[in-house]
């Protein structure tokens, strides 16, 4: 018996429902994977216990051979992975990565030109609601109406309002990103230039996508998504902006760092330097293109005209269905997926038209493209009996004995914590 069963039964219920759920559904969203069971042990290990405020070297408590060890060794392999003159592993997650690098280099009232959040951007990089756009001056820029990003848009905003940063990332856009155009736009109007490659991090290690690392002055991407890690962000930065991205971490922004975090974090960059991990990028993406062809077959509506990268931003209006619509529906036929905004949408954050589907979960699991092709019929079926009960029960069924072929990494009986 495990100490979490024996000592605390109602959490330990809840973590063998979620292990249920993980095995028996399909999980399509697009910023969600499967960690390894070493990358899920590192994350229950004593370093959980320790204080280790200040950097490798440089700490302010005793006690740090261990913990300077980890740390070291988790920047040294990021380093490696992206080709990084400096890597800061201590954010928590993305939005603090965001902003502990804008503290990095903006002042209070600094322009700031990024992506509108319903066209592919994120929230923290300048959506209203958050308090950063209470800090700086956020300019939005938008996809053009074919849905590609908008480069003579950008340079015009740019030679416009003279930002003091041009931010390039998003977390709903499915195209390939030419950041050489960017940084010229930028250096042409004297602007630093920060990429957030939360989703495609992943992609980038594995040689899959263009990599903003070697040109932009900030990077910010979390661990999480198709890099495979634990849940966590990172800053990468040019060597002129090292001191002060590692000043606006700590003591600018967050205290004592979570070692065990960052312990993972290391184990999980090791296997992103394997050989085995390009050949998973480059299966995201084989799998991501099958279902783009397949779901047009059927008839979706894809945003952005497809995909380059690991996901797909769907509209499902012409199916007669809204976003919550789709995701109710297809949660209940074991398939997650979320909700999401398409570009100039109609409708609100809350129930849009679109829903944002990814294939790095699925990827993790072994699935190919034979796989895709059923599961973008049942995402069709699903929607489609939408309101049937009985039908929704019978695909959830078919998702589960699928799954049942494909396991996932770190859910099974052989460790001491019964995960
Ligand atoms: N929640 C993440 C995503 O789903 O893209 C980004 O913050």
């Amino acid at each position: 018996m495990s100490a979490i069963q024996n000592q605390d039964p109602a959490v330990y219920t809840a973590i063998v429902g979620e292990k249920k759920r993980e095995a028996e559904g399909l999980e399509l969203i697009a910023s969600e994977n499967y960690v390894s069971p070493a990358v899920l042990e590192a994350l229950g290990t004593v370093f959980t216990n320790k204080y280790s405020e200040g950097y490798p070297g440089k700490r302010y408590y005793g006690g740090q051979t261990y913990t300077d060890q980890v740390e070291s060794l988790a920047i040294e392999r990021a380093k490696q992975l992206f080709g990084a003159d400096h890597v800061n592993v201590q954010p928590l997650s993305g939005a603090p990565a965001n902003i502990a690098a804008y503290f990095s280099i903006l002042e209070p009232g600094d322009t700031v030109l990024g992506m509108d959040l319903s066209h592919g951007g994120h929230l923290t990089h300048g959506h209203p609601v958050t308090y950063i756009a209470k800090l700086f001056k956020f300019i939005r820029y938008k996809t053009t109406e074919e849905g590609s990003i908008d480069y003579d848009e950008i340079e015009r905003m740019a030679k416009e309002h003279k930002p003091k940063l041009i931010l390039m990332g998003y977390s709903a856009y499915s195209r390939e990103i030419d950041y050489t155009r960017v940084k010229k736009i930028a250096d042409s109007v004297g602007s630093l230039t920060m990429a957030d490659i939360a989703h495609l991090a992943g992609l980038i290690a594995g040689g899959e996508m263009n990599n903003p690392v070697p040109l932009f002055d900030l990077v910010t991407t979390t661990t999480h998504k198709t890099l495979r890690g634990p849940r966590g962000g990172m800053i990468m930065c040019k060597s002129h902006l090292a001191k002060a991205v590692d000043k606006s971490v700590f003591p600018g922004f967050q205290g004592g760092p979570h070692e065990n975090n960052i312990a993972a974090k290391a184990v999980a960059f090791g296997e992103a330097l394997k050989p085995e991990f390009k050949e998973y990028a480059r299966q995201i993406k084989k799998n991501a293109k099958t279902m783009e062809n397949e779901l047009r077959e059927l008839g979706f509506k894809l945003m952005f005209g497809g995909t380059d990268n690991h996901l797909l931003l769907i509209d499902v209006s012409n199916k007669n269905a809204t976003g919550k619509e789709a995701e109710i529906a297809l949660d209940k036929a074991g398939i997650t997926v979320n909700k999401n905004m398409i570009p100039n949408d109609p409708r609100s954050p809350m129930d849009p038209s679109g829903i944002r589907i990814g294939t790095p979960a699925m990827t993790t699991r072994g699935m190919k493209e034979a796989e895709m092709v059923k599961v973008a019929k049942w995402m069709d079926l699903a929607i489609a009996n939408r309101t049937n009960e009985q039908e929704l029960a019978k695909i959830k069924e078919e998702v589960k004995e699928l799954c049942k072929g494909f396991p996932v990494p770190g859910i099974g009986n052989d460790s001491p914590i019964n995960r």
